[in-house]
């Protein structure tokens, strides 16, 4: 009889120990999974199972040869949608190191947190390697992070959950008929070296712009396509 006592005791303690633990992940969450050369995109840092949330405190660490973060903003989960104030601390964004520091928010209405799942923060970011193939980068958590109650306690965070973003590079074989010719006229000249330039100034000629002459696989036409005219014309 004592043992069962024990054994139901015990139980009871985990039971109670895990409910202590309930599950509050943390998880980056991406606005494509597959993005292109250049393009922007979000990740969102979503929280699902608070109860009580008040404040929160993290950093993200990415590929800087990779990407760049535009902006941080605020989810409308932390605030209801603007019914509750709050602040956000200007986070320090470092596209040199790869890190979005300090990005920390907390509610100013005394004792009310916030309770669910959703989305707290948002980051902006861009794509800018100029990688010739496709591939895959990591954005993550680093560290631990924080999460508050109202009482400035520190809630469990169970999972830190990172994201990967694939991008897809356009892989063109330069065509050595069409090589050079950006208005497409058959020829290799000065028009087109020109018609080089104002796309790179983001000057609208009108003029047809066509990316059959793109000598380097990427894609575009810019500052490699004008050069690689300019030499064909002077014969270099
Ligand atoms: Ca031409
Ligand atoms: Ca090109």
């Amino acid at each position: 009889m004592k043992k069962k006592i024990v054994f139901f005791t015990f139980m009871f303690f985990l039971l109670s120990l895990t409910g202590a633990l309930a599950a509050v992940n943390i998880s980056l969450l991406p606005s494509q999974s597959e993005i292109e050369a250049e393009e922007m995109f979000t990740v969102s840092i979503e929280v699902s199972g608070a109860e009580n949330l008040y404040g929160y405190e993290f950093g993200i660490t990415f590929d800087p040869a990779r990407f760049e973060v535009l902006t941080v903003r605020e989810g409308e989960f932390f605030s209801r949608s603007g019914q509750d104030p709050t602040y956000l601390l200007a986070p320090i964004l470092d596209n040199g190191s790869g890190t979005a520091r300090q990005i920390v928010g907390v509610r100013l209405t005394p004792g009310a947190g916030a309770t669910g799942t959703a989305m707290i923060a948002q980051l902006e970011f861009k794509e800018k390697s100029n990688e010739k193939s496709d591939y895959s980068s990591s954005i993550s958590f680093s560290g631990q992070g924080k999460l508050l109650d109202p009482e400035l306690k520190p809630l469990t965070v169970q999972e830190s959950n990172a994201c990967d973003i694939k991008v897809s590079i356009p892989n063109v074989d330069p065509d050595p008929d069409t090589v050079g010719d950006v208005n497409e006229d058959g020829d290799v000249d000065l028009t087109d070296a020109i018609l080089c330039l104002q796309t790179i100034c983001g000057i609208e000629t009108g003029e047809t712009v066509s990316t059959t002459a793109d000598v380097n696989s990427d894609g575009k036409i810019g500052v490699a396509e004008a050069i690689y005219i300019l030499r064909s014309v002077s014969g270099l």
